[in-house]
């Protein structure tokens, strides 16, 4: 298989400078006529082929200057297209091609969702569209002329502006759209449809009326009130908190139904999986309105962070990700709680991006190689590299940070760029070297930090050593220190902060110590006491802690810890140590369950704490992170049983207590997705959880919730925590819910996540049913992810069955779905990454339902690197 390297980078001897397109939409075909500009680089030799690439395309016509080419002018390959001696000066080439959208399942180029014509081109989809230099470093202004049916399209939508639209004749009608900054192919996009919308404006800081309008299919309109107002914020904030306006005089945003990613920020026409756009109290969750507020947000960030500065190439893809998810989620935690957010993205990093960092698809954050590009829009890009930027803003500070992204903005506008070109300018901006913090981006694996500490009263001296180590990763076997900044504080018996007189032996810049070798020991003079240390606050670092702190000590620190962070951490420690214990045979004593639980309760009883801190100080730690913490010969049944064992322990005794707390938390007003109201909900529903898995009254109690519900968050945990445990009631519950919201394939796909999620043995024979019900949209991305993406990342012991039964069962999907949606194949087969950290007998049945998919063969490019990846 062809791998490309980083190393490998070098421009195109051609640029083209402009773009116009003109589509023919129509029902058989589709045709596209481009004109690009194009021109040689300075450097270029007389006799340099000009490669265009191109993919599924029918070549119609092909012509430079207006003058049709000769046969041997030319070669038109699957690949793409040369033009064997283009002129050394600028000129026009013109070629026409056909597609068939109809028949593109792949959902990269234009294609069609419910008779909708739409487009994804990043990161290689544009070339699927026209012959092109499909590469992120080819900057041009694109003009698009689009002609289609009147009444199939009335809507005609394209990057930019529009500047005209009329009558075509013969039923169709035109529309003609200028998009003037220069972009890169894979921010092409096209809508044509007969499509609804909500209208409304932003006013920008300097004044300027930017129109705004969501188009979403007929009928769902008022569902797309959540994501205008999230749009309107969000263009507020980046002013606020980035100085960064919007540029356009309109911004779009078309919601579709069949859609690989979560949305796609195309210039000035964001292109949305309907998932992240409709939401109505009825239907959407809790937590579907905040997805929908961070993915707004997240796309239109994209705007100056990904569009008006993108990428060089794509090795750099995290540039743009990691650093827009670093915006997002500061978006969402200056809306929301700065602490349950970080909570969240914590939880989130640990549970999807740390199992990859540990297992055979770990990669850095900027890898060097690749074979499908595809297979790198990853957690480690997106997540970890969102981590990386912000221990770049908790070393420099909040100042210097926004200083660097100041002058970011301002020297790399309009350019595709690199990861050394964004760390420069926060080097010359504040003068601080970061050669070392740059490992940060090319080195894979999660760092393990070892903390060893000691008091001595008679000198009233506390050292702390510190210590980084980072495993071999796939084609990494040594690693080199990181520079890991740790926040920290040092608390005194009675719980308040201590301070110290000096501090030797290391770094320490006010409460930050910078961690940048092997080993660091710490000597802090002029402690009066004994301290606790609280380290890594707000999680500063994305590294694994391992500590001697006791019991005794973590309790110590959920009591009194100043960082809320740190102290729902150290919950999280206290249960996850006794899991493991037990699943290594290590019976837990009564005091470490009443301790435990007496914090809980307190947690639980404490006023000054909000709701949704409090949910998440009660959600005892996922099977995927208990594992993680065993380390090796997993068995995930075990894992489940202790999970379960440790939560009706904790919680059983204090029934009485979770349900009379629970029953305070009714409310009667009406639904917002606001803050208060929703961590209220969180911590309701993580009470009736707890009670369904820990009394014998809970489950009754979840069934009457769930009759009783008038909303999606209420009724949907009820069915959940019912589901997941497949009590008797499960049945009829799923069957109601199925029928209640017929009709709705979003709430469908909650049916099937749902399914998916349950813990008895005939979980796997029903999700075969449910694909195999003719009237199953089996090539809609979003259903299918619902069953069996749900499956494979969040039902471990079905999953992993000892009989391989599981295995089995996602390998034939993959087989099955890999001839229409590599895509969306590939990512199911991610999944099976745990395999090498099973207990040997699941361990050899993940082996073999992937040997016998690669013996099988034919596999995608797509699921083919994940599979090679996997065995290694
Ligand atoms: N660029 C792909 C979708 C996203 O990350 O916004
Ligand atoms: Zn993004």
């Amino acid at each position: 298989e062809h791998t490309i390297y980083l190393k490998d980078y070098a421009p195109s001897p051609y640029r083209i400078v402009s773009v116009d397109l003109d589509f023919r939409i129509g029902e058989e075909a589709t045709r596209v006529r481009a004109q690009l500009t194009v021109e040689p680089r300075p450097e270029t030799a007389p006799g340099t082929p000009l490669v265009l690439d191109g993919e599924e395309l029918s070549l119609s016509s092909i012509a430079i200057d207006g003058a049709p080419l000769m046969l041997s002018a030319y070669a038109a390959g699957p690949q793409g297209l040369t033009i064997v001696e283009p002129p050394l000066r600028r000129f026009v080439l013109e070629t026409e091609v056909s597609l068939q959208p109809e028949g593109n399942t792949k959902l990269m180029g234009l294609y069609r969702s419910n008779g909708v014509w739409c487009t994804q081109c990043e990161p290689e989809g544009f070339r699927r569209i026209t012959y092109y230099l499909d590469r992120p470093d080819a900057l041009a202004t694109f003009k698009v002329t689009m002609t289609a049916p009147l009444a199939l399209a009335p809507v005609l939508l394209a990057n930019g502006n529009l500047v005209a639209k009329g009558d075509a004749g013969d039923g169709r009608h035109f529309a003609v759209w200028e998009d003037p900054f220069p972009k890169p192919a894979y921010l092409f996009a096209l809508v044509a449809g007969d499509l609804g919308s909500i209208t409304d404006s932003f006013t920008t800081a300097s004044g300027r009326k930017v129109d705004l309008a969501i188009y979403c299919e007929h009928g769902k309109e008022d569902q797309c009130d959540w994501a205008m107002d999230s749009l309107k914020r969000s263009m507020a904030w980046d002013e606020r908190r980035f100085g960064r306006e919007y540029d356009l005089d309109m911004f779009n945003i078309v919601a579709v139904s069949d859609f690989n990613f979560g949305a796609m920020e195309n210039k000035g026409l964001n292109i949305f999986n309907d998932r992240l756009v409709f939401a109505k109290p009825e239907t959407a969750t809790d937590a579907n309105y905040a997805g929908i507020e961070r993915v707004i947000a997240h796309e239109y960030f994209h705007n100056w962070t990904g569009n008006r500065i993108t990428c060089r190439d794509w090795f750099q893809l995290c540039l743009k990700e990691g650093l827009t998810v670093y915006r997002d989620q500061e978006f969402s935690s200056d809306e929301r709680s700065r602490a349950v957010q970080r909570i969240h993205d914590v939880q989130n990093l640990r549970s999807a991006q740390f199992p990859e960092d540990g297992g055979p698809l770990a990669h850095a954050p900027r890898p060097d190689q690749y074979r499908e590009i595809n297979n790198f829009y990853t957690t480690t890009v997106y997540e970890k590299g969102a981590e990386i930027v912000r221990m770049l803003a908790t070393l420099l500070g909040e100042a210097d940070f926004r200083k660097g992204m100041d002058l970011y903005f301002e020297r790399h506008d309009g350019e595709a760029t690199t990861i050394e070109a964004f760390l420069t300018v926060f080097a010359d901006a504040t003068g601080v070297d970061l050669e070392q913090f740059k490992t940060w981006y090319l080195q894979a694996g999660t760092p393990q930090v070892t903390v060893k500490d000691a008091y001595d009263a008679a000198s009233q001296t506390y050292t702390l050593t510190i210590s980084q180590k980072t495993e071999p990763t796939p084609g990494q076997p040594t690693k080199s220190p990181l520079v890991i900044p740790i926040k920290f504080g040092l608390i005194g018996p009675n719980g308040s902060p201590m301070g110290w007189n000096a501090v030797t032996g290391g770094s320490v810049r006010d409460d930050m110590i910078v961690l940048d070798q092997e080993s660091v020991t710490l000597t802090f003079s002029g402690v009066a006491n004994k301290p606790v240390p609280s380290l890594f606050r707000g999680f500063s670092a994305p590294v694994q802690v391992h500590s001697d702190l006791t019991q005794e000590d973590n309790l110590f620190l959920a009591r009194h810890d100043s960082d809320p962070f740190n102290r729902w951490e150290a919950l999280q420690d206290v249960s996850t140590a006794l899991m493991v214990d037990a699943a290594r045979g290590k019976a837990w004593g009564n005091a470490a369950i009443e301790a435990l639980r007496s914090a809980l309760a307190e947690t639980l009883a404490n006023d000054s704490l909000d709701d949704a801190f409090k949910a998440q100080a009660l959600t005892i730690p996922d099977e995927s992170l208990i594992a993680r913490a065993i380390g090796s010969d997993v068995d995930p049944e075990r894992v489940h049983a202790v999970r379960s064992e440790l939560i009706r322990a904790v919680f059983a005794p204090i029934a009485s207590t979770l349900e009379a707390a629970y029953h305070g938390l009714t409310s009667t007003v009406p639904y917002a997705p606001d803050t208060a109201q929703s961590g209220r909900r969180s911590l309701r529903n993580r009470l009736l959880s707890l009670l369904v898995q820990s009394s014998d009254g809970g489950a009754a109690l979840a069934a009457k919730q769930y009759g009783e519900a008038t909303n999606m968050t209420d009724r949907l945990a009820a069915l959940a925590v019912i589901g997941a445990q497949w009590t008797p009631e499960a049945p009829a519950l799923l069957a109601d819910f199925r029928t209640r919201f017929a009709g709705d394939p979003l709430v469908f796909d909650k049916w099937l996540t749902v399914s998916a999620s349950a813990h008895d043995d005939g979980v796997i024979e029903r999700m075969r049913a449910i694909l195999a019900d003719p009237s199953f949209p089996r090539n809609n991305p979003n259903r299918l992810r619902s069953l069996v993406g749900t499956f494979v990342m969040g039902n471990p012991v079905q999953f992993t069955r000892a009989d391989g039964a599981g295995f089995r069962f996602v390998t034939e999907f993959v087989t099955d779905v890999d001839t229409r949606n590599p895509q969306v194949a590939a990512r199911v087969l991610t999944g099976f990454r745990i395999w090498p950290l099973l207990e040997p007998k699941r361990r050899e049945a993940a082996r073999s339902a992937l040997t016998a998919l690669q013996a099988a063969g034919s596999l995608s490019r797509n699921s083919a690197d994940i599979l090679t990846r996997m065995l290694a």
